[in-house]
């Protein structure tokens, strides 16, 4: 375990949540520690100004190097990874998930508006490994809510954040396959019964079954899991 993660944001108050639930515990018990800053800190004029209009003209605004550049002054170091979350990024994956766990330090740079000025990504990456990822094919207002869901998805992965670290390997994506469904007392609801095979004791009929409902739910909602096989 033990990961140090900071975070640059104009909204550190969004961030009030890592406080509770099981990323909570792990920064109570050591394990992760996270540490939050204002970029507006970092400002020097009246206003505490972070954007501008973009060079070249278009809609938005751009956020400025200038305070970038000594936020990440002071906490990016060499053995860190900058991410920064932007639509215009990879695709963030549970592989990438898994390659994030192991680092000691993440620094994540949430852009607001309509992104930062490219120069502190070129920057950054002469200092750092740096990745821009993106969650998916839909655009956020900012990079806060894709940094929380990484964090979250790294920090479960951390060793001893998860008390029954076996529950991590049969989720979804975990074998290319989305997960099969669950169920638990009482057998049967609202006339709706629980799938027989699960109360047979028959732990081989049952690891099929599962996988069979693993590759049905696959081939309906995500066949571009499935490739060619
Ligand atoms: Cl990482 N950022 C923003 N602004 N929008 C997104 C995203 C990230 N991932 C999907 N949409």
């Amino acid at each position: 375990g033990r990961m140090r993660i900071d975070i640059v944001t104009i909204f550190p108050e969004f961030f009030g949540v890592l406080d509770v639930s099981l990323l909570g515990k792990a920064r109570e018990r050591g394990i992760i520690d996270v540490a939050v800053h204002d970029l507006r800190d970092y400002t020097h004029d009246r206003h505490r100004t972070v954007d501008d209009t973009p060079y070249g003209g278009g809609a938005g605004m751009v956020m400025r190097p200038e305070p970038w550049g000594e936020a990440l002054d002071e906490v990016l170091t060499p053995d860190a990874v900058l991410i920064v979350p932007s639509p215009a990024g990879e695709r963030f994956t549970q592989a990438l998930a898994k390659q994030l766990a192991t680092e000691s330090r993440l620094v994540f740079a949430c852009g607001r508006y309509e992104g930062i000025d490219q120069r502190v990504v070129e920057h950054a990456a002469s200092v750092a490994r740096v990745r821009e990822v993106s969650l998916g094919d839909y655009v956020l207002n900012g990079g806060e809510v894709a940094a929380m869901a990484m964090i979250e998805a790294v920090g479960r992965l951390v060793p001893g954040v998860i008390g029954n670290p076996e529950s991590l390997d049969e989720e979804s994506h975990e074998d290319g396959l989305l997960e099969y469904p669950s169920y638990t007392k009482p057998a049967v609801w609202r006339e709706r019964e629980v799938p027989p095979i699960l109360l047979s004791g028959n732990h081989g009929a049952i690891a099929a079954w599962r996988r069979e409902q693993q590759v049905e739910r696959t081939r309906r909602v995500r066949p571009d899991l499935l490739g060619d096989a």
